[in-house]
């Protein structure tokens, strides 16, 4: 049993879940993106999901990001972990009942942060599992941290963590955009997309990109872009798609043209 370099796919809290509604789930999505992740079967594939409606709701009523600083917060990092665990059970669901050998790995018991960066992951499950051929599913979560009490890891930070772990072959990202753009398109119709970007042409994109507008405690496509940079750094490519429109998980899954951006290193 050898572990060969993995595909990571992160699959945005705003495609599955709908950010205008409190625990708001787009079941049908959840379906069709589970469909074409069966019908890709790439092998040794890592799967992580936002947290939408879910997680970021509960998350910023109860501070829980900033840290501890007061007891009734207790009740809302519980709530946090609590929320996310039901999405990933619904996302569970659709992988599951279609045969797909995909295992929850809750990253609040294998992962800690120090001041909301990982230094801690108990990594020996997930290496073994991925051996065996399942496929790990993680997700953005409420987490313990070192300094903070606890704090939200994102499902972006985690992703550019574990593919920069396994050495990934690649990273697909899936948004419910159509890629990267140099403007918010969901504002900005004049907001022009990029079909491939380097290191360096993603870095000066950065500095016109900025948050969500839908509630959410990790930042939006801004974060996205910075905690993403060290994976690409490391000589992993990003391919950035449109995950609420048929069929692009999959052809980005086999490597099939695409509409979407590719960031590279050069
Ligand atoms: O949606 C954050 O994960 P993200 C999850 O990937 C929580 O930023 C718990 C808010």
């Amino acid at each position: 049993m050898s572990l060969s370099r993995p595909t990571v796919l992160k699959i945005g809290g705003s495609v599955i879940t709908d950010k205008n509604k409190e625990l708001g789930v787009q079941m049908e999505v959840i379906s069709r993106i589970a469909d074409e992740i069966l019908e890709a079967n790439t092998k040794n594939l890592v799967i992580v999901h936002g947290g939408g409606s879910f997680g970021h709701p509960v998350a910023e009523k109860h501070a829980v990001k900033e840290g501890f600083t007061e007891e009734s917060q207790i009740i809302g990092f519980a709530e946090t972990h609590h929320v996310m665990t039901v999405l990933n059970g619904l996302f569970m669901d659709a992988l599951i009942w279609r045969g797909i050998p995909a295992v929850s790995i809750t990253p609040s018991s294998c992962i800690m942060t120090q001041n909301g960066r990982i230094t801690h992951f108990e990594d020996s499950t997930l290496k073994h599992l991925m051996k065996m051929g399942f496929i790990p599913v993680l997700y953005g979560d409420a987490v313990f941290d070192t300094t903070l009490g606890f704090t939200i890891l994102s499902g972006d930070q985690l992703v550019a963590f574990l593919a920069m772990r396994f050495n990934a072959k690649n990273i697909v990202v899936g948004v419910d955009v159509n890629g990267l753009y140099d403007a918010d398109p969901k504002t900005n119709e004049k907001a022009k997309m990029f079909d491939h970007l380097t290191l360096a042409e993603l870095r000066n994109v950065q500095k016109l990109l900025g948050g969500s507008n839908a509630c959410d405690v990790t930042g939006g496509m801004a974060n996205k872009i910075t905690e993403l940079i060290p994976a690409i750094e490391h000589g992993i490519p990003v391919l950035m798609v449109n995950a609420t429109k048929p069929k692009n998980i999959y052809k980005a899954l086999k490597g099939e043209q695409v509409r979407g951006t590719l960031i590279e290193k050069e």
